[in-house]
């Protein structure tokens, strides 16, 4: 069984879970300890005795962490690229790059801790000099999503431990394998006992746990709408610092004077790849009537050639969906937009594979209009839909009709167009002639309206929540 780590040390929770192979539910990777509550008030009480002395630690002793992090995690990225797609079920080279991100990542940050610097500005009083440093927040909870078991969690705890923080990381029940290898890794690599703990678990019990904590000076949470808003309440009446990633429904503009290709690339991949699972998926493909049927028949074809199959098979294009429960809800969705008028024109059938796991056809939705669920609502796997729009300034207000804000795209061979839907999208993020999903490591991500509050994650700018600002005055 792969213990958690509290303190430094190893240890084993009240009981074990399997974590089994979406591709094959035959395929049990290991036994993960299960934490109690107990196990989170003691990692919450380690992180708070290790900020005493961590929140002090000089920036070579965070840099050398971070950075013979990241260097295993890049000498191991087949291994544990291998494991993710096999607990998460992307097919292995998704699973290779986002192990090679996270090692990036942790690079990144080993940087940032030599670059941190503050301001030195004149008072207004004669002689007083005010200085503005940042300073660590104190003990992070983080809470990841399944989604991204190895990028997410490092995009956190990397710029958590990079400016000082000590952290308890709780990941999603369904990805605990990657979980502890960063968790093993940051241990081996000379981490101090406390500055990182890995409390697995339910969230119901230790997520729980953690929020109710009045000793969690931050959270960052990465997750569904409904749990981030739980999330929020419980730090506002502990009047602590969160960050909160929630959905998208993004939008992808393919316009008339689009490059057929490029859209269709940028469709498929938006949509589909990685099963369709990640929050800056293209699940609303907004066309202009002059390329829609030609980009609709051409997407079709392009949908048929994929190959659904388990995720470490060589020549597999998409892989399973996580697990029954989201199997369940892309299958309700498929039947929702049906229901309403949409037209299910490739895919939305499971399908049986030599292994046992649970495979779905990549499905395209035609003639949805934007009031329909299937147009309102995240579905979070391979299931998009096409909005017949007239011109770009309903194409603009369609993309635009939604509650998320996430990211946001545009296929276009215009200037005037692209550069009006950088200006006028509702998104944090916008996509010209690129994939809504698939971002750089080392700028920052997030979204506006229902898609996220709080400061920005990833880049330089994630000091802004990692840190906190002091403003210290000196007279002679
Ligand atoms: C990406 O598209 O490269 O959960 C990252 C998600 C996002 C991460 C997306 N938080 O899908």
């Amino acid at each position: 069984m792969k213990p958690l780590l509290i303190n430094g040390d190893w240890v084993d929770g009240a009981h074990g879970v399997e974590n089994i192979n979406p591709s094959d539910k035959s395929d049990v990777i290991d036994l993960y300890a299960q934490a109690g509550v107990s196990d989170m008030q003691d990692a919450i009480t380690a992180a708070q005795d290790a900020f005493k002395t961590w929140g002090f630690s000089t920036p070579q002793q965070r840099h050398d962490i971070l950075k013979a992090t990241g260097d295993e995690i890049m000498v191991r990225r087949e291994e544990i690229g291998t494991l993710l797609s096999r607990e998460e079920g992307k097919i292995r080279a998704e699973g290779i790059a986002e192990t090679t991100r996270a090692a990036q990542i942790f690079h990144f940050f080993a940087g940032e801790a030599l670059r941190l610097n503050g301001d030195v500005v004149p008072s207004v009083r004669p002689g007083v000099s005010v200085e503005i440093t940042r300073e660590p927040v104190g003990v992070v909870g983080i809470i990841a999503p399944w989604n991204f078991p190895i990028a997410i969690p490092a995009w956190k705890i990397a710029p958590a431990i990079c400016y000082g923080n000590t952290v308890v990381f709780k990941p999603a029940e369904l990805v605990p394998g990657c979980a502890w290898e960063i968790a093993d890794i940051l241990h081996r690599a000379g981490l101090p006992a406390g500055v990182l703990n890995l409390v697995m678990g339910q969230g119901s019990v230790v997520g729980q746990a953690m929020l109710d904590d009045p000793r969690v000076d931050a959270i960052s949470f990465t997750g569904s709408q409904a749990t981030g808003a739980r999330v929020a309440d419980a730090c506002i009446k502990n009047m602590r610092k969160f960050q909160l990633e929630m959905g998208g429904k993004n939008p992808l503009v393919v316009l008339d004077d689009a490059d057929l290709d490029v859209a269709l690339d940028c469709a498929v991949n938006g949509a589909f790849f990685s099963t369709g699972q990640r929050c800056t998926a293209s699940s609303r493909l907004v066309v202009t009537e002059g390329i829609h049927n030609r980009f609709v028949e051409a997407l079709i074809d392009r949908l048929r050639a994929l190959k659904v199959d388990n995720a470490l098979k060589e020549g597999t294009d998409i892989g399973p969906v996580v697990d029954a429960t989201q199997l369940a809800q892309d299958c309700d969705y498929i039947d929702v937009a049906r229901a309403q008028g949409g037209n299910l024109r490739s895919g939305g059938a499971r399908v049986a594979r030599e292994t046992d796991g649970f495979f779905l056809e990549p499905a395209l939705i035609t003639d949805t209009t934007p009031d329909m669920r299937i147009n309102r609502e995240e579905v979070f796997g391979p299931v998009a839909s096409v909005i017949r729009v007239r011109e770009y300034d309903e194409a603009l207000h369609v993309a635009n009709d939604t509650e998320f804000g996430l990211s946001a795209g545009i296929c276009t061979t215009s200037l005037k167009f692209s550069s009006d839907f950088k200006r006028k999208s509702e998104a944090g993020m916008v996509m010209v002639n690129l994939p809504t999903a698939g971002v750089d490591y080392h700028v920052p991500f997030g979204g506006r309206k229902k898609s996220s509050y709080g400061s920005r994650e990833q880049g330089s700018y994630a000091k802004e929540f990692f840190t906190i600002v002091k403003t210290a005055y000196t007279a002679p």
